[in-house]
């Protein structure tokens, strides 16, 4: 899977060295690129925002640097890319739609910052790539860049080779609907506190509705809106 991303710091995006995201650039298995919007400016002082038409506060990011750098990323025999644009406006971001962005070919992130893009920009680029303005959740951030480390993370995670035991994204918060039971681990006492019986117990068929109605109860408390 290809993934491009553009922002104007790109040294934000410098955790995608580490870990597990690091470990499947290196293996050839995500071919990550990063960008900086101003290199796709033409004047003196490289300006990537101008006020907005209308007034109110902030800036608004200009289309020209925008459009220059999405047809850079743009790469020819490339059936349509995606284009995830990061905004607290955006489409809820969930496990579903990473799962289903990890079968795509080609991710490109645009990394907002002020008040966003010129939305003229999102209209011109639907006309080659499938634009999807997505948000991670009902807060505000600065920019995009941390949501497309989060989601970065969630999708490359997903692809195929990325994660060495699979078998680990079965049983995990959301891959079912439901959050995960709890886990523990030696020692069997810690602190006066015991691990729950069943689980020492080594009644698989046990520990496996223990576990399923830990998982109900954990939803029940803390995400009422996932249950049916
Ligand atoms: Cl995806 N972007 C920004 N800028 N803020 C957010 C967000 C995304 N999701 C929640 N808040």
């Amino acid at each position: 899977m290809r993934i491009d991303v553009v922002s104007i710091f790109p040294e934000y995006l410098s955790a995608l060295d580490l870990s597990l995201i690091g470990k499947a650039r290196a293996q050839g298995i995500l071919d990550v690129r990063v960008h900086d919007l101003r290199a796709f400016t033409t004047d003196r002082h490289r300006t990537v925002d101008d006020t907005p038409y209308g007034g109110g506060a902030g800036m608004v990011m200009l289309a020209e640097p925008w459009a220059q750098a999405l047809e850079s990323v743009r790469d020819d025999g490339d059936a349509r890319p995606t284009l995830l644009v990061p905004s607290p406006a955006g489409r809820q971001f969930t496990q579903a739609l990473a799962g289903e962005l990890a079968g795509r070919d080609h991710l490109v992130f645009a990394c907002g910052r002020y008040e966003g893009i010129d939305e003229r920009v999102l209209e011109w680029a639907a006309e080659s790539f499938d634009v999807i303005p997505v948000s991670l959740g009902d807060y505000v951030l600065n920019g995009g860049e941390v949501a497309s480390l989060a989601m970065i993370e969630a999708i490359g995670r997903l692809v195929p080779g990325v994660i060495g035991n699979p078998e680990s994204l079965v049983e995990e918060s959301h891959s079912d609907g439901l959050l995960e039971y709890p886990a523990y681990t030696k020692p069997s006492v810690w602190r006066g506190r015991a691990v729950p019986e069943v689980l020492l117990s080594g009644n698989h068929a046990a520990i496996a509705a223990w576990r399923r109605d830990q998982q109900l109860e954990r939803t029940r408390e803390r995400r009422p809106d996932l249950l049916p």
